[in-house]
């Protein structure tokens, strides 16, 4: 998920030159299916009240609650049909042209390895359980999955005006790590969040961190951290909203204006804020201490 890592230049070999290799339904184990359900269903008995509305449905209409991995031909016949979508294979993370190609044109990579049964809550690099349990559901609705190929379509831009790391902040901060308000409550739907036992949690309930209302040009300002729980969530009104706004701006001169504007830390708090919660950053304060002590001692 980290944009900067790619551990190879061209497709690894039995790959193809978009970078999709089979899935391989038939060659995962007993273990994997297994490691698959206990996520699954750890996930799945904290996400009610929790995450978006549209999540939930995803997850049913998709019948991700039947065992095992899902096979990823079934999941793009479904989608196919509700927007357009398909879920392919990758290997591991891909060039930002490959995998922004490839959301413009409504296909999802997914990586279809599975973590061990001894990394159920961490692992740095997105396995089929974050990609496909916390990224595919929302693609069942229709302005998220819009959102989605605009959004690949932008990075393609992004790439030729040399803003990447910009937009990268809008992915991070919505696609992975987003919060939406619904009938007046908050509730999760970034991937990084709904696919995650303790941060499905904390970014609900913890006092720690800010949680402030979106605005694109805020976002594309605010520096993400990739090695823990965030420090500042951002909330959108609705995915029409986000999809609305991201179609409608022209972004190269907002590009430019970014440009002259400093960047802004995960916990600062900026004037012209919509603050939702001003978080007392207690658990950031506490983990920055311990690895201070830890490095003195
Ligand atoms: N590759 N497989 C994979 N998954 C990602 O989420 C991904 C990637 N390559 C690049 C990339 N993400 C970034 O460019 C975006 O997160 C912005
Ligand atoms: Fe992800």
């Amino acid at each position: 998920m980290a944009c900067e890592s790619h551990v190879y230049e061209s497709p690894p070999e039995g790959a193809a030159v978009d970078w999709t290799i089979p899935q391989d339904w038939a060659a995962y184990s007993q273990e994997d299916h297994h490691t698959w359900d206990l996520l699954f269903e750890r996930q799945v008995e904290q996400l009610p009240g929790r995450a978006s509305q549209a999540f939930l449905d995803g997850i049913d209409v998709l019948s991700l609650s039947k065992p095992g991995i899902p096979d990823f031909e079934e999941l793009s016949e479904k989608l196919m049909e509700l927007t357009g979508w398909q879920v392919v294979a990758v290997p591991g993370l891909v060039p930002d042209d490959v995998f922004f190609d490839h959301l413009a044109n409504r296909r999802f990579v997914a990586g279809n390895f599975i973590r061990r049964p001894d990394q159920l809550d961490y692992l740095q690099e997105p396995d089929v359980f974050h990609d496909v349990f916390g990224h595919v559901p929302l693609l069942a609705n229709p302005a998220f999955g819009d959102y989605m190929a605009a959004y690949g379509r932008g990075g393609l831009r992004a790439l030729e005006f040399g803003s990447l790391n910009k937009l990268a902040r809008l992915y991070w901060y919505t696609v992975e790590f987003g919060l939406i308000e619904e009938e007046g409550a908050l509730r999760i739907f970034g991937a990084g969040i709904v696919s995650s036992h303790g941060e499905s949690i904390f970014a609900l309930d913890d006092p720690s961190p800010n949680r402030i209302g979106f605005d694109l040009k805020r976002v594309m300002r605010t520096n993400y951290r990739i090695d823990d729980f965030q420090q500042v969530y951002f909330v959108i009104p609705s995915f029409e909203e986000l999809l609305r706004v991201t179609v409608e701006t022209d972004f190269a001169p907002l590009y430019r204006e970014l440009e002259n504007s400093s960047d802004l830390a995960p916990d600062d708090i900026d004037d012209d804020d919509t603050v939702i919660t001003i978080g007392t950053q207690a658990y950031a304060e506490a983990k920055a201490n311990g690895a201070r002590a830890a490095s003195a001692g």
